[in-house]
């Protein structure tokens, strides 16, 4: 399988993470691709390739104009208004800020493009997001060249980045992007099915409203995780896209064994859409040890995802997304790439 890796990615490495009240440093950093890396060599995956640029055009697609111009002057701007750390939201529109449009002031700007206020903005944060942008298109291209498997690994991940809204580590949305992209190359549907812990509210907010992109999510129940206000049952999608959008919510300590059944049903729902193509969203922050998930899963059942979405035999732009804290993320990234050869 081809890995789309570039090291841009390393020009996101920021000092803060706001976390149970304190600034904390982030969960999300380079050291999780350097685990990951590691780890598929050592199981073989040695077709490693740098991505070209691709520029914004597939994103513009899916993101707000006025969103994509902050990601890129934010930094600029902050700087210039004074301030020396990292940019932080603090002020965000809520329930009845009906009025709510872009304002000026950067600060005000910032929390108007938020989701949720943990993701500092740093220096190069853009410059790796716009690396992981090149990722998951080169990763689609090659799958639309007529390969089976791709798998861009993206940092930073993207799948809480919404139409115009950042967090949760998220800037550009690289799964929707590599979606996008095949559909603009030629595919007439696509499915998105995001297995990492927290439900894609970003990806859901791009595809909602779309009858072209089926979007499947299996997560932490919101009631109990992050994002916390996306992500129940009940939501199916909207206008063209109803029916289009299917969310398995999942408890604590959710095992193996109930987790595989939400994928064999977010399967077959994906199998009653007539995909041409299938893009994974993987987060491996469903394994035990996760440092800030809540599900069960265990290095090995990564090798039975893997065969499990092999098995809807549909070309698939695997897109790395969330996963933490602990060496052995490499070997469940793996083992899902190794279980989708074998499927
Ligand atoms: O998939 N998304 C993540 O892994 C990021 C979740 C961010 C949680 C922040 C709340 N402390
Ligand atoms: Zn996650």
């Amino acid at each position: 399988m081809r890995i789309i890796y570039s090291e841009d990615h390393k020009f996101r490495d920021a000092r803060t993470e706001l976390h149970g009240g304190e600034l904390v440093k982030p969960f999300e950093g380079p050291f999780r691709v350097e685990w990951i890396l590691a780890a598929l060599k050592e199981h073989g995956f040695n077709d490693i390739v740098a991505p070209p640029a691709h520029g914004l055009s597939v994103a513009a697609k899916l993101h707000d104009a006025g969103y994509l111009a902050f990601l890129e002057t934010i930094w600029e701007r902050w700087t210039a208004a004074g301030f020396t750390s990292e940019a932080i939201p603090i002020s965000l529109p809520v329930r009845r800020s009906y009025h709510a449009r872009p304002p000026k002031n950067i600060d005000g700007l910032l929390g108007y493009y938020a989701n949720s206020v943990e993701t500092s903005i740093t220096e190069g944060t853009f410059r790796a997001a716009l690396a992981a942008n090149d990722c998951a298109i080169t990763a689609a291209d090659h799958v639309n060249d007529g390969n089976r498997f791709a798998f861009a690994l993206c940092r930073p991940p993207g799948h809480h980045a919404g139409i115009d809204l950042f967090g949760g580590y998220c800037f550009l949305n690289n799964a929707a992007i590599a979606a996008q992209r095949l559909i603009d190359q030629g595919a007439n549907k696509v499915a998105i099915l995001d297995v990492d812990f927290h439900h894609g509210n970003g990806t859901q907010d791009i595809t909602y409203e779309r009858d072209d992109i089926f979007f499947a999510s299996i997560h932490g129940d919101p009631d109990d995780a992050f994002p916390y206000f996306w992500g129940h049952a009940d939501e199916i999608g909207k206008g063209r896209g109803e029916g289009f959008n299917a969310n398995f919510p999942l408890p604590r300590n959710t095992p193996w064994s109930r987790y595989r059944e939400a994928l064999k049903n977010a399967l077959a729902r994906i199998s009653g859409f007539g995909a041409d193509a299938l893009i994974v969203s993987l987060g491996v922050d469903t394994f035990e040890r996760d440092p800030i998930s809540f599900f069960r899963l265990t290095t090995p059942d990564f090798r039975s995802m893997g065969q499990d979405l092999a098995a809807a035999g549909l070309p698939t732009v695997t897109v790395m997304e969330g996963g933490y804290g602990v060496p052995e993320i490499g070997h469940n990234v793996a083992n899902v790439l190794i279980g989708l050869e074998e499927g």
